[in-house]
């Protein structure tokens, strides 16, 4: 079955996602079809409430074109501990396309998950991997980046993708 993934505004992206409770191989297909959405659309991240499904798992890859990938896995990932130390990505995010703006973010943090196979992981991460993990992490709880923009900001972006899903949808008809 072919997702796809839910553009802004659309008020399944701002729900807050459920726990998983367990990992089994029904979570594991849907990680990897997942996986194949983010590398088709192409992104370095993906939650799947942007593909509709209010659940709290990620998928990451920030591997580049011409590298072996890596993808990673992250149930039910919380952030235990974010640096005062600060950086700043232009940030873009598969639910709001085309869309791009700098954000400021913890630049290190510490992540608790459970990985594909089930089992609890501690990780620290810093750089790319330290933001893309906490704008996923806003994901699960209803929050984008354009979040963190001024109202002014916010609404123009808001604009533009109302008038962007409607063009969509008139080339679909
Ligand atoms: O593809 C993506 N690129 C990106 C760039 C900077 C910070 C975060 C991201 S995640 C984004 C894919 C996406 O929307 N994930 O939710
Ligand atoms: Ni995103």
């Amino acid at each position: 079955m072919k997702r796809k993934i839910l553009i802004e505004p659309d008020p399944i992206l701002r729900k807050k996602c459920e726990p998983l409770e367990k990992v089994d191989d029904e979570v594991r297909k849907l990680m990897k079809e997942m996986l194949e959405i983010m590398y088709e659309a192409p992104g370095i991240g993906l939650a799947a409430v942007q593909i509709g499904i209010l659940k709290r798992v990620v998928v990451i890859d920030l591997s580049k074109e011409n590298e072996k990938k890596n993808p990673l896995f992250f149930i039910n990932p919380k952030i235990v501990h974010r640096s005062d130390n600060k950086s700043i990505y232009e940030e873009g995010c598969l639910s709001l396309p085309g869309q791009f703006a700098e954000i400021e973010r913890p630049a290190e943090c510490t992540l608790n998950y459970i990985d594909f196979f089930g089992k609890e992981k501690e990780l620290k991460a810093e750089g790319l991997l330290a933001t893309c993990i906490q704008h996923e992490v806003d994901h699960l709880d209803g929050v984008l980046f354009i979040d963190y923009l001024s109202k002014l900001k916010k609404d123009m972006i808001i604009k533009k993708l109302v008038k962007h899903k409607k063009e969509i949808e008139r080339i679909v008809v």
